[in-house]
């Protein structure tokens, strides 16, 4: 009801951090590139295999002076995979503790997304992807989000080689989409989704020359494969997005969606690791996915702040100087001086500086050591917990009730479902 939704409003208020005014507005008007890495883990970064370098270009974009790159920053996902990497990059709400909120809440409700605020700053918005539309709901959710045009399977050429395992190999899919993005018109908001590096990690012999990692488990093995071939990629999209003169007028956002190798991996983890073994801190700690930000001129480094998925869309919106403290968004600029520095995961664990608890066990954050808890610490680690677990049920209550079809917040426009159709004219 609008009561619930008054609750959802109050609580996001009083947990608002504010803007770092040293990079509010810096990349106004640019473009705007959301690159979704499938299946990509932060470890991967800097990561060798028999001696050579799993992701070349990807490293070169982390060091790179000009990127904002973090090193605490955890994917959120639960059931919904993708999909839930989408809605909180996008509307900074939780996917759901289960199945996926695109699917089952993605026709119906209303949204403050991405693309209608961005939409509503003069930005043309398109989302690229290589499989079918309807795959996660994403036909009838783009909708919701206010996307102007959604690129899937059926816009790009396709033959029996351009594809593997659920669609387009990334480089042909990269290749063709370079000729849609010269056409958009400018400033665009261009999310493009990876396909390649996808578990089972399938790969054929023309496409990689890049040796398996050694673990003996044949599901771990190929991942650094794929890995390898989307860092080519994208690798390719950048120089073809030079040549189209898109890249210096440009922000560029890349992050991996979730983990690539399950949690029922162990002893394969440890091995890509190197260590004995693995306890559930060190699980925790593998959830780590990359998020940088690069732009030209953006003032770069290696920023530890602890922060996730939820917290990307308020960080981008500020960076280009558009309002957003009064639209609904549970995350955190992760930009911000005085951010409450917490994960939270679906299932109500979660990771601070100092905390990183799974199940009922809390462990050290900066060591992995378990830790008896002194009452001052039990304290603390209630506390957070609260946060945790009232933050994602109060997400949860704006997917489920629909929420914000009670809320027209000032500065933003409804979003017009029926505008939009993202079927080809002539097949
Ligand atoms: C398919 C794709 C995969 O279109 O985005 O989703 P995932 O299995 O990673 O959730
Ligand atoms: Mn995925």
């Amino acid at each position: 009801s609008s009561s619930d939704m008054r609750s959802v409003l109050k609580f996001l208020k009083k947990n608002r951090a504010s803007a770092n005014t040293e990079y509010y507005g810096t990349e106004k008007g640019k473009n705007v590139f959301v690159i979704h890495l499938e299946s990509f883990q932060q470890f991967l970064i800097d990561y060798k295999v028999d001696g050579k370098t799993v992701t070349p270009n990807l490293n070169k974009f982390f060091h790179n002076k000009n990127t904002l790159s973090f090193d605490n920053f955890y994917n959120q996902v639960g059931q919904g995979k993708t999909s839930d990497a989408e809605m909180m990059l996008e509307n900074s709400l939780f996917g759901l503790s289960q199945g996926s909120a695109m699917t089952t809440y993605g026709t119906q409700n209303t949204f403050q997304a991405a693309p209608s605020i961005l939409d509503q700053h003069g930005y043309t918005t398109a989302a690229f992807h290589g499989d079918v539309p309807s795959f996660w709901n994403r036909d009838n959710t783009y909708k919701s989000w206010g996307y102007d045009y959604f690129f899937s399977s059926s816009y790009y050429k396709q033959k029996a080689e351009y594809n593997v395992g659920y669609g387009m190999k990334d480089k042909i899919f990269f290749d063709q989409s370079a000729k849609y993005l010269q056409q958009l018109p400018q400033p665009f908001y261009a999310k493009l989704i990876t396909l390649t590096n996808h578990y089972p990690y399938e790969i054929g012999k023309e496409d990689t020359d890049f040796p398996e990692t050694k673990t003996g488990d044949k599901t771990v093995d190929s991942y650094a494969q794929t890995a390898h071939y989307l860092d080519q990629s994208f690798g390719e999209l950048i120089s073809y997005l030079k040549k189209a003169g898109l890249y210096k007028n440009s922000m560029f956002v890349l992050y991996g969606d979730h983990y690539g190798i399950s949690n029922n991996h162990r002893p394969a983890i440890a091995k890509l690791l190197g260590k004995s073994k693995i306890t559930s801190y060190d699980l925790a700690q593998f959830q780590k996915v990359p998020f940088m930000i690069h732009a030209d001129g953006l003032k770069g480094g290696i920023n530890h702040t602890y922060g996730g998925e939820i917290d990307v869309l308020p960080t981008l919106l500020d960076l280009l100087g558009i309002k957003n403290t009064t639209t609904v968004q549970f995350g955190n600029d992760l930009l911000s001086k005085n951010r409450k520095q917490l994960v939270a995961f679906r299932n109500g664990n979660f990771v601070s500086p100092k905390y990183t608890k799974v199940g009922t066990t809390v462990y050290d954050t900066k060591t992995g050591d378990e830790l008896k808890l002194t009452k001052q610490q039990k304290t603390e680690v209630s506390a957070l917990q609260n946060h945790v677990t009232t933050e994602l049920s109060l997400s949860d209550r704006v997917i489920y009730g629909d929420l914000l079809r009670f809320y027209e917040p000032d500065g933003f426009e409804k979003t017009n479902k029926k505008k939009y159709n993202y079927k080809l004219e002539n097949g």
